[in-house]
């Protein structure tokens, strides 16, 4: 393992100022975001959808440090036959790689899942490493349901073993990790039960982290923020949203860890980027930290492109102005206003 290169990575893709763009959407969950603006989920289409991003001048140079990929992007030229990674480096943003392979239920335990894709990882991660990866991210997902049942240790150990796993093998690799435990947004819970069950999730990887011989000082952390469930009628302020954050993840993460980078997790754009700016603001953090957003960057350009190519430019506008929320957010420097401004 070379600590000193995945530490220099992982200091890069939480550069204040800057966050990860997750485009990694795996042909399912694309086709589904497709289907929302009537694109036909081609492999053309999600290239040109992509190239747009990537080719977003503003948003890449400034303010995105890194994107993560799936399989087949990884693998695509643009248009003119340029690898598409090629165009994230020339922007001076890093290329990596998405290498779970999704979720299976997890037996005895209804309605929990548990993330595959350790089998050949190895290889894997040689062969992404070839092709330009700088870093990788493997996603475990928790729900929260019935107090004393849901989730599960079952559920929360199992996902915790197979992010550390993955999380050695990476290091093994020289290739920072991204480890994302997401305790998700669904539910009616409110934001205590949101804090409870994302400070358990977060001490067992940090626990199955240790055992497993990570070095912390190599990855970065992709957490959910502590939120009431969408369905709750309990809504939270940005300030305590930001306040109950800041206590789960001072109590779970150990300041070795050079970053965190939250996921947005259905969030609103601009919840996203306020709770972010709002952390920023109380001050006095032991780690970097940024976003890795997949929604709370993409719908907005999504929306505005819907797939025409007349429509590119203002897309990447509207990519470009969340990326600088965003970027404005990690600095603690965002305000509402800039906002209306841009509408
Ligand atoms: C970009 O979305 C990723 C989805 O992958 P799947 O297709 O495998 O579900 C997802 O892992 C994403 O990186 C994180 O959840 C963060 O995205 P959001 O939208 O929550 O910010």
């Amino acid at each position: 393992m070379n600590l000193e290169q995945l530490n220099k990575v992982a200091a890069a893709m939480t550069a204040p100022g800057r966050g990860i763009l997750a485009a990694d959407e795996s042909t399912g969950t694309i086709g589904k975001r497709f289907d929302a603006i009537g694109v036909p989920s081609t492999p053309d289409n999600r290239r040109d959808y992509r190239e747009m991003l990537f080719r977003s001048s503003e948003a890449m140079s400034k303010y995105i440090a890194g994107v993560i990929l799936y399989d087949e992007t990884i693998r695509q030229n643009a248009k003119d036959g340029t690898p598409l990674v090629k165009l994230i480096e020339k922007a001076g943003s890093l290329p990596g790689i998405k290498v779970d392979k999704g979720t299976k239920l997890l037996p005895f335990c209804p309605g929990e899942v548990i993330t595959e894709g350790l089998d050949g990882l190895r290889e894997r991660l040689v062969e992404y490493r070839g092709l330009g990866a700088k870093f990788a991210k493997w996603r475990a997902v928790i729900d929260i349901g019935e107090r004393h049942v849901v989730p599960s240790y079952a559920a929360v150990a199992a996902n915790a073993q197979a992010l550390a796993r993955y999380a050695a093998l990476c290091q093994d690799e020289t290739i920072v990790p991204i480890v994302e435990p997401e305790v998700l947004m669904d539910g009616g819970h409110d934001i205590d039960r949101c804090a409870e069950v994302t400070q358990w999730v977060l001490k067992e990887t940090f626990h199955t982290l240790f055992l497993n011989r990570v070095a912390l000082e190599g990855m970065v952390l992709k957490p959910n923020m502590v939120v009431p469930g969408k369905k709750s009628a309990k809504r939270a302020s940005v300030d305590e949203v930001a306040e109950k954050t800041l206590r789960v993840l001072k109590a779970s993460v150990p300041a070795a860890v050079p970053g965190i980078a939250f996921l947005s997790g259905g969030q609103s754009d601009e919840a996203a980027t306020a709770h972010l700016d709002a952390m920023h603001r109380a001050g006095g953090l032991p780690w970097r930290l940024s976003f890795s957003y997949g929604r709370a960057l993409q719908h907005a350009p999504q929306t505005v492109w819907a797939g025409k190519p007349e429509n590119v430019a203002a897309a990447q506008r509207a990519f470009n102005h969340r990326a600088m929320m965003n970027g404005l957010a990690t600095l603690g420097q965002w305000q509402a206003d800039l906002e209306r401004k841009a509408a």
